[in-house]
């Protein structure tokens, strides 16, 4: 079994590689060695959770995860990169750019120099956390000179800040399933579709999801594709290009968040003729980094509870997007309010014990008998936007897994 913590040591520079086709414009890379003072100068406090925090290490442990080091030359990701490796001994890899003698260095364009080093990523991309030292002089170019091993003058380190010291905004931030939690989760979704499939009250009302009367539908089928990560979104932000992204991006409690495990609890399964999703109740803790306007967003004349939008895509049908599950959510909540809470038609078993509700135009909702938990990391996604696998016996290819936290 291949190491489960991928820690990628890089300082970045602007080139064509594998990187740049998870995280886009720009991304790279180089690796540093760092003096032994910077332990010292890192307290525990400003150190990530994934070292300090008992259950998200619990979490990482269950996941397979790639870090990303991202910082100036003499900044201190080596002595990160170290304290990451001896916590996950076993189970953790370290890849630096250093060992391919990759200068840390402007380039223009996909440098041959990184070729032999995407072909090791690729060997290992999975999800993604990017971290960057919290060492006070991580961007004062005046000490990172008599700091870094490369021996890069100040005026080189000069021009590589500028690509450093912005934030490095992702597609989305969220909280992402830990490998086993999401085959589970997977596999409970199978469930909830077929058992629900074969139940005689939706077998009667087939035309909601434009089928006819007693034409057979499978449920697997009708919801074509899955996002290739189980996740539920908490910002959406398309690299910086929505308002209000950085600004989310910037708060302490999202900062303090980042790389953190979480328990998110899923309390009703849902499926729609568009999409099929998880209902998440969202802790006081969760709650902390999820963004004021995210149900006004979608209803702006509704007041609906804060965090009632919060939920993970299972699949969406064929031609629908991933966001529409969450607008899903929020008709099935709103009819809830109104006090329409559907017809009681039927129960589910095993994996998925519960009450099922209609309520009209195809919705269907699974009230768990008992809530499922599962662990999740709240990181970014970086990758590509789109990327999804066939909800059927989703086979994914390494590229496909690659996506990131
Ligand atoms: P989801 O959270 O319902 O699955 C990438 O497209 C991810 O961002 C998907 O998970 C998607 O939906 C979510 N997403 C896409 N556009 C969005 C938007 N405008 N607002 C909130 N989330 C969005």
């Amino acid at each position: 079994m291949g190491a489960k913590l991928n820690i990628i040591n890089f300082c970045e520079t602007p080139v064509g590689s594998i990187l740049n086709r998870f995280i886009p414009e720009r991304a790279k890379v180089l690796h540093r060695r760092m003096s032994s003072q910077a332990s010292k100068d890192h307290p525990d406090s400003q150190k990530p959770p994934l070292l300090v925090d008992d259950h998200t290490v619990a979490t990482i442990r269950d996941s397979k995860i790639l870090v990303i080091l991202r910082g100036l030359p003499g900044s201190g990701k080596t002595t990160l990169a170290r304290d990451i490796e001896q916590k996950y001994k076993d189970t953790s890899r370290l890849i630096s750019a250093d060992q391919y003698e990759i200068k840390p260095v402007l380039r223009s364009s996909g440098a041959a120099d990184y070729s032999k080093l995407d072909d090791e990523l690729s060997t290992c991309l999975d999800k993604l956390v990017v971290l960057e030292p919290k060492t006070p002089w991580r961007l004062d170019c005046a000490q990172l000179k008599d700091r870094n091993h490369w021996k890069l003058s100040l005026e080189e380190l000069k021009n590589l800040r500028p690509t450093l010291e912005k934030e490095l905004l992702p597609l989305y931030f969220g909280w992402f399933l830990a490998k086993r939690d999401e085959d589970f989760l997977r596999k409970t979704s199978h469930d909830f579709l077929e058992q629900l499939g074969n139940l005689k009250a939706f077998k009667k009302r087939l035309p909601a999801f434009g089928y006819e009367d007693k034409q057979k539908l499978d449920l697997l089928k009708h919801f074509a594709k899955s996002p290739n990560i189980l996740h539920c979104t908490a910002k959406f932000c398309d690299y910086g290009k929505v308002l209000g992204s950085e600004e989310y991006a910037q708060q302490e409690a999202v900062k303090k968040a980042y790389s953190r495990g979480y328990t998110l609890h899923i309390s009703a399964l849902f499926a729609t003729p568009r999409t099929v999703g998880a209902q998440v109740d969202l802790t006081a803790d969760q709650l902390l980094v999820w963004p004021l306007d995210a149900e006004k967003e979608v209803m702006p004349r509704d007041n609906l509870p804060r965090g009632s939008r919060a939920h993970i895509t299972l699949g969406t049908a064929a031609e629908v997007q991933d966001v529409q599950t969450g607008i899903d959510l929020l008709e099935f909540v709103k009819l809830q309010q109104s006090r329409s809470d559907g017809e009681n038609l039927g129960e589910l078993t095993g994996l998925v014990a519960g009450k099922v509700s209609y309520c009209d135009n195809g919705m269907w909702m699974l009230n768990l008998s008992r809530k499922i938990e599962v662990k999740s990391i709240y990181s970014g996604y970086y990758g590509k936007p789109g990327v999804n696998v066939p909800l059927r016996g989703s086979k994914k290819g390494l590229l496909n897994q690659c996506q990131i936290m």
